[in-house]
């Protein structure tokens, strides 16, 4: 076993329930946080129910931790009020528990979202600069800036996941370009854990898709080899959804539907 003890939140979530299982083969004991109802406790699991805006107890999370997988928060745009809690007070909590009580990495489920506003058929890096697509795109970034503070002043490491679509299969067009398998999730989160020096890396969490818009090659460091496709896929999606309407703002830009969402 790689660790001790690993720390999951959002375990209640889509990919926390996913990712639940595969984590056990990498701790002794795995510590599961949400605030909404989890499953109840297998062997070698602890639940540890908490709202990541509550700092005292969020924090007290990473006590003994070796490194955490935080999924906790909200996962699509929302007002700025909804998404502060969790997402901004929720990350910087994680990140402060992980200063008081010594864990050293830290795998942040980021999102696409973060450059959304790039258009679907320019290819970018991780270094591209942000353009967030929504209020959320911008809490994800605003993680990710934390995480490089938290490098830069304490060593924490971080890989932070920009994440595309990770669903059980690819659900329309967009995604069979943003699409990233459980499998492949598994794999990426098992690299970004265990590759033996990441600072702050960040990576775009797709399979090995035939047609991508992201450049992963800054990242080859972390030994992630995506081993599914979207394309057994595709002609089943092209059939269903017909030709989008490429002056659309969800088929021109990468970030889709989110780029017209909002409380406004
Ligand atoms: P989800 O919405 O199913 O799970 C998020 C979990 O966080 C939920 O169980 C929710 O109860 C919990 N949560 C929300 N507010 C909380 C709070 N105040 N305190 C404690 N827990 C709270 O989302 P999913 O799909 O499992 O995504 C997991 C992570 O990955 C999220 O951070 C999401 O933004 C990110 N992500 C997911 C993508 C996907 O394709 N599923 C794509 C890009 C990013
Ligand atoms: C995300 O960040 C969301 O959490 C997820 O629900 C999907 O919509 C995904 O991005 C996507 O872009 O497909």
């Amino acid at each position: 076993l790689r660790f001790h003890r690993l720390l999951l939140t959002g375990a209640a979530g889509h990919l926390g329930r996913v990712l639940r299982p595969r984590l056990k083969s990498l701790c002794a004991e795995l510590r599961l946080s949400d605030v909404a109802p989890m499953d109840p406790a297998g062997p070698g699991e602890e639940l540890r129910p908490a709202d990541l805006a509550d700092k005292a107890a969020t924090m007290a999370l990473l006590d003994g931790v070796d490194a955490v997988v935080h999924l906790g928060g909200i996962s699509t745009e929302h007002s700025f009020e909804d998404i502060a809690g969790p997402n901004l007070f929720g990350a910087y909590h994680v990140y402060e528990g992980a200063r008081v009580h010594g864990c050293r990495r830290v795998v942040f489920a980021s999102s696409n979202h973060v450059t959304g506003f790039y258009t679907q058929g320019e290819t970018i890096s991780p270094q591209a600069a942000p353009r967030p697509d929504g209020y959320y795109g911008l809490s994800k970034a605003f993680g990710e800036n934390l995480a490089q503070f938290y490098f830069d002043r304490w060593g924490i490491e971080t890989v932070s996941l920009r994440i595309g679509s990770s669903f059980a299969k690819p659900a329309d067009r967009r995604m069979l370009a943003t699409w990233l398998s459980f499998d492949d999730l598994e794999r990426l989160v098992t690299a970004a854990l265990t590759a033996p020096v990441v600072g702050h890396s960040v990576v775009y969490g797709m399979s090995d898709n035939r047609l991508v818009w992201w450049d992963n090659r800054s990242a080859s460091h972390l030994g992630y080899q995506p081993q599914d496709s979207s394309e057994q896929f595709r002609a089943a999606i092209e059939a269903r959804q017909g030709i989008v309407d490429p002056t659309l703002p969800a088929a021109r830009f990468q970030g889709g539907a989110f780029v017209t969402q909002g409380p406004f």
